[in-house]
């Protein structure tokens, strides 16, 4: 028998991304975690996992509960434990990343391009009540959003949503929010709005990737067209597993479109402009040759510098094939023409 070879992510050269592989960051997470040193450290890839975890493991030693901290602290807990909705599920044998370990590897160049670092330089950024979101553009009337927007002007969902990086590692989470729509409508765009985009914060003096890695066009920046900000996938996440998202993940609001590479979900937005023309994206104006504006998860289309075809999670490290549109083609297939993926 034949026996096909499947390059591990580790295996394939990759610039951009920060080398630590994923099994790296997993002893560094169960290390910080004080699961270190239990017979589990054992080099065999995969047979390892948060899941397959003695019974008899004792509860972690390290502060998950700083780790995963909301950084709106107490403010509206009692709406964070929102009803699932049925619709948006993962597909059978695919599970939810463990929080601890979705809470310890995050992509957040404000703070730091290495990703086991980011929770901890992030944990006491503070998010105050003062935080505001400007509305601009081709919009009926430009305003101001106070936090308390985000928690009381519309009814939060949980969602579970396939997420994935094009740096090919992947991972399931529960998001806490409600429908990107439901907070575009009610901005009322200007018909002539076709896109629309969202700035996140700016704050060199407490972020110190801004002010480390100056060559960035900081501020973040990201962009949707006007029908995938309306799609009923795309989402405003406020929170994750059950409360308030942890600053790692980009409190206190950010956009999730599943359907497309993880950096079209930006964190922590402080303005949302709408705008006519196709708008340039904070990747796309640093690599536009390696990122385009749609960047919907293609597996046959390779990034210039490694394959999509497979992919990694990150809570189970399988390595599996990755799907077009991360799995929701069903839903999202329809809004785009050939050439625009
Ligand atoms: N503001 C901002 N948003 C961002 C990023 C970033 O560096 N800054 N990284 C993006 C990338 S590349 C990914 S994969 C996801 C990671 O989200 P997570 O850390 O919550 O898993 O956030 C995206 N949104
Ligand atoms: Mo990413």
């Amino acid at each position: 028998m034949s026996r096909i070879h499947i390059p591990k992510p580790w295996q394939l050269p990759e610039r951009l991304a920060t080398p630590e592989s994923v099994f790296i960051h997993r002893r560094a997470v169960l290390k910080r975690l004080g699961w270190a040193g239990m017979g589990i450290g054992s080099l065999s890839l995969g047979s390892w996992g948060l899941g397959t975890r003695p019974a008899h493991a004792e509860s972690p030693t390290d502060d998950l509960a700083v780790r995963t901290r909301p950084a709106i602290g107490d403010q509206h807990k009692d709406k964070l434990s929102a009803k699932r909705n049925p619709k948006y599920t993962l597909p059978a044998g695919v599970g939810l990343t463990p929080e601890a370990v979705s809470s310890s590897h995050n992509n957040f160049y404000e703070f730091t391009t290495a990703k086991e670092r980011v929770w901890e330089l992030a944990k006491d950024y503070s998010v105050g009540s003062s935080w505001k979101i400007e509305v601009d553009g081709l919009v009926a009337k430009p305003t101001t959003l106070g936090l308390d927007d985000l928690f009381t002007r519309f009814p939060l969902e949980e969602r579970l949503y396939r997420f994935r990086c094009v740096e090919r590692w992947a991972m399931q989470i529960p998001w806490v929010g409600f429908p990107l729509r439901a907070l575009i409508d009610s901005l009322k765009p200007l018909s002539s709005a076709k896109f629309v985009k969202f700035i996140s914060f700016l704050d060199p003096k407490g972020l110190p990737g801004q002010r480390k890695n100056k060559w960035y066009p900081w501020p973040y920046y990201e962009a949707l067209r006007m029908d995938e900000a309306r799609h009923e996938l795309a989402f405003v996440a406020v929170g994750s597993y059950g409360h308030g998202l942890p600053m790692q993940h980009g409190a206190p609001w950010r956009v999730v479109t599943p359907w497309k590479y993880g950096y079209k979900s930006p964190k922590s937005i402080v303005r949302i402009e709408f705008v006519d023309q196709e708008p340039s994206t904070f990747w796309n104006e640093t690599q536009p040759d390696e990122y385009g504006f749609y960047s919907n998860v293609e597996p046959h289309k390779p990034h210039p510098r490694w394959s999509q075809r497979w992919e990694q999670d990150i809570g189970t490290e399988e390595t599996r094939e990755t799907l077009l549109y991360n799995g929701y083609g069903d839903l999202v297939a329809d809004m785009y023409t050939g050439d625009e993926i």
